[in-house]
């Protein structure tokens, strides 16, 4: 925790970070993850100098292979000459911390490269949940010039659906033998992945596992102008890999040149800003039932016939009004 230490601190650390200083990414991503003291400002400063990352989110049931397709990717696009972050996302409480354990051994057979950053997210967030603060932190990686961003997110909730929806292509990762799985897929992370991996290819169900998606991808994106291509791997030897990073490139292409895409991220960006004052307006309505007005008191004080419970809330709502005026 920095409170307390103050403004110049933090902008202090975002210089150290800006030199290339891996403790100084580090304690920045803390900041902004906890929203600490100062996040707010690191946040503003560095928002010119993003839009440059590629972020592709990854999303699907655990064990279908996520973790080690990550890796296979970070360690292409790193033979690219192209810089990677991985944020893994754990939403649940760090009782979990097993897991993502065993994720980041599997991950550290990745080269060590000052070119690579990889990260695990636990915090919810405070002002945005989960999903604000892990656009928070790759707005940050990507200010700080990493080419490709990797959010790697457990599950098909609608948590994970927010999370990977913060990325410019999100993908889906499903394996055969975990058809249970697909019956259960909400239409919400159907409708946002923009490219379908079967990965562990090497299993015999394959091909029928990938009919099954290709009619249930026909039934939810029949409406948009991109049709989510399915692609075969088989992470633990990097097969179907390199078609899967021409997928993602052709995804954002077509991203780049399409109306509608545009409009999309307009709305997203939107509606970005209406959390955000949704959020903000309900830690300072916290704050005024905490501290300044006690809605007890306030009912214990009203005649019997003015006691409905809309009159109340109006009343209620003026005091508010009036507290934040002032
Ligand atoms: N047979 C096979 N196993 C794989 C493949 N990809 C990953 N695995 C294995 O599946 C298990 C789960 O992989 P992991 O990457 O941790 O999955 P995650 O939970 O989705 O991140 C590990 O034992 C991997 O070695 C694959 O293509 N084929
Ligand atoms: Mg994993």
């Amino acid at each position: 925790m920095f409170c307390g230490l103050g403004k110049n601190f933090t902008m202090t650390i975002l210089d150290e970070a800006f030199k290339g200083s891996n403790r100084a990414i580090g304690r920045l991503i803390s900041i902004v993850e906890n929203e600490s003291e100062g996040f707010l400002e690191i946040l503003k400063k560095i928002y010119p100098l993003t839009g440059k990352a590629k972020i592709i989110g990854i999303t699907g049931p655990p064990g279908v292979g996520k973790s080690t397709l990550v890796a296979q990717i970070a360690k292409i696009y790193l033979r690219k000459n192209k810089s990677v972050g991985i944020l893994a996302v754990d939403p649940s409480s760090p009782i979990s911390g097993g897991s993502l354990l065993g994720d980041r051994i599997r991950m550290t057979h990745l080269p060590l490269d000052k070119n690579i950053f990889i990260r695990s997210l636990s915090s919810r967030g405070t002002l945005g949940g989960i999903s604000q603060a892990t656009l928070n932190v790759a707005r940050l990686l990507d200010a700080l010039g990493y080419n490709i961003i990797i959010i790697e997110t457990v599950g098909v909730g609608q948590d994970e659906v927010e999370i990977i929806n913060v990325a410019s292509t999100a993908i889906l990762v499903l394996s055969s033998g975990f058809g249970d799985e697909i019956q259960a897929l909400k239409a919400g992370v159907m409708e946002v992945a923009d490219i379908f991996v079967v990965n562990k290819a090497d299993h015999p169900d394959t091909s029928k596992y990938v009919s099954t998606i290709e009619k249930m991808i026909h039934q939810f994106s029949n409406r948009k102008a991109w049709t989510p291509p399915i692609v075969k791997t088989i992470a633990l030897s990097s097969e179907g890999c390199e078609e899967l990073i021409e997928k993602i490139e052709e995804h954002t292409n077509f991203c780049k040149n399409n109306k509608a895409m545009l409009e999309e991220f307009k709305q997203k960006y939107l509606l970005e800003i209406r959390k955000l004052v949704e959020r903000k307006l309900t830690q300072e309505l916290d704050y005024f039932f905490k501290e300044k007005f006690n809605l007890e008191d306030f009912y214990e004080k009203q005649s019997t016939k003015n006691s409905d419970p809309y009159s109340i809330a109006e009343q209620t709502i003026l005091a508010f009004k009036s507290f934040l005026k002032t």
